[in-house]
């Protein structure tokens, strides 16, 4: 087995992948270096060996976990823009639960804005439900014994303060996003070394947690999910290890190819391709770096921004591609600048790169962070928020964002000129 110590990301806490919007809630979490829980990926056969015994343990306590709570119901709570890792993960645990005669439900406070995850959830039937910020008051959160967390530890998920309210146990937390709150539950397996949850997941099922069965239609769409929430958050295994190729390929056995296919074929919607236009048209690009502020968008396009960073980043003497917007609800009168980064280059940090340039609020927590190549920011507007009719008034307002965020953008990109560049 190889080393991939080099290759740790630094903090994966903000952003999912390439392929969902950049998750950003939670922002001020502090990072642990190590975390003595995780099953850790290193050199040695004797890691290796003790990885399969932390497994064995898991397993064990997971099933324990399921068995004392049995006929229960339980709450799944994923990220507030959910990805295909946590989607299928949180499918995953839900199969797995049913065993048990628990009875899981799976929701988001956000929205799916990326296509493919709509896709995914569609063409598969996926299991998830959207629990809008508005109706949650309405929620009857008293009928759920236990909270479920999968792929995040709760920062970054608006359901959370509802839970807490509620006073429902933590039962289970699942993860592989550095350990972020001091969260207690019943159950607990964080691993930071692991680049997907569905790794982690489809390890329990290669486990006997579930027998996966070809000839069962939810057990092939699962298994098509986890293959998908697998490749997307390791770059279409371009940065998979040794774990997760295993766990690959214990899916293969059960997917669906033309599944999965139908759903990476998804097409881009018209708006998704207006805003990677508008990218295209106002980037400015120096010292190989392409900035582009992208104007108003709607909440539900705002995985357009990750989207046209990842083009942008593909052009030719780039290496660094940083996209932002203002993303609005209409429903809920919300404002707030998004923004993300994507680069090709080993040496630049994007979580250092993003907290350096945009700082902290007056509450001391930073606008975002990022994992290895990929970083998002989110940047309140606060009493300028709030959609206005009158569009001098938005657009001197969008000019007034954009001229800071690239202000203090070109300030690293190049800390000789101090001149301020508006396209
Ligand atoms: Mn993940």
């Amino acid at each position: 087995m190889t080393s991939n110590s080099t290759f740790t990301p630094l903090n994966d806490s903000f952003s999912e992948s390439a392929s969902s919007a950049d998750s950003l809630t939670g922002i001020s979490q502090q990072q642990e270096s190590s975390d003595k829980n995780s099953l850790s990926q290193n050199g040695s056969s004797h890691d290796h060996r003790s990885r399969i015994d932390l497994l064995e343990t898991k397993v064990a306590e997971l099933q324990q976990a399921l068995e004392g709570h049995k006929s229960e119901r339980q709450l799944v709570v994923i990220q507030d823009f959910p990805d295909p890792d946590a989607l299928s993960s949180a499918w995953a645990y839900q199969l797995i639960a049913e065993q048990y005669n628990i009875q899981c439900d799976i929701v988001y406070a956000g929205t799916l804005s990326h296509q493919e995850n709509i896709a995914l959830v569609k063409l598969t039937n996926l299991p998830a439900k959207r629990w809008g910020v508005q109706s949650l008051k309405e929620r009857d959160f008293s009928v759920y014994q236990g909270c479920v967390l999968i792929d995040n530890q709760g920062t970054t998920t608006q359901l959370m303060s509802f839970v807490k309210q509620a006073g429902i146990p933590m039962a289970v937390l699942i993860d592989h996003h550095s350990t972020q709150e001091d969260l207690k539950a019943e159950f607990t397996d964080v691993r930071p070394q692991t680049r997907a949850t569905a790794t982690i997941l489809t390890q329990y099922l290669q486990a006997g947690l579930l027998k996966l069965d070809s000839s069962i239609s939810a057990h092939v769409k699962c298994a098509t999910a986890l293959m998908h929430g697998l490749r997307s958050d390791t770059d279409r295994l371009m940065r998979a290890t040794e774990e997760d190729f295993l766990a690959a390929g214990y899916l293969s056995r059960f997917y669906d190819a033309q599944l999965l296919n139908a759903v990476l074929q998804t097409a881009r919607s018209r708006r998704v391709m207006d805003v990677i236009e508008r990218s295209l048209k106002n980037r400015i690009v120096q010292n190989n770096f392409s900035i582009a502020g992208v104007g108003y968008l709607r909440y539900d396009d705002r995985d357009a921004i990750p989207q046209a960073a990842d083009f942008l980043v593909t052009e030719e003497n780039v290496h660094t591609a940083v996209v932002y917007g203002i993303v609005h609800d209409e429903d809920e009168e919300l404002e707030v600048v998004i923004g993300s980064l994507r680069t090709s280059k080993l040496t630049l940090d994007p979580d250092e790169f993003i907290k350096e340039a945009f700082g902290q609020d007056n509450q001391g927590r930073f606008f975002g962070g990022g994992r290895m190549m990929a970083g998002g920011f989110e940047i309140p507007i606060g009493f300028l928020g709030g959609f206005n009719d009158n569009g001098e008034y938005a657009k001197l307002k969008w000019e007034v964002f954009d001229i800071q965020i690239k202000q203090k953008l070109w300030r690293l990109v190049n800390p000789k000129d101090n001149l301020i560049h508006t396209s």
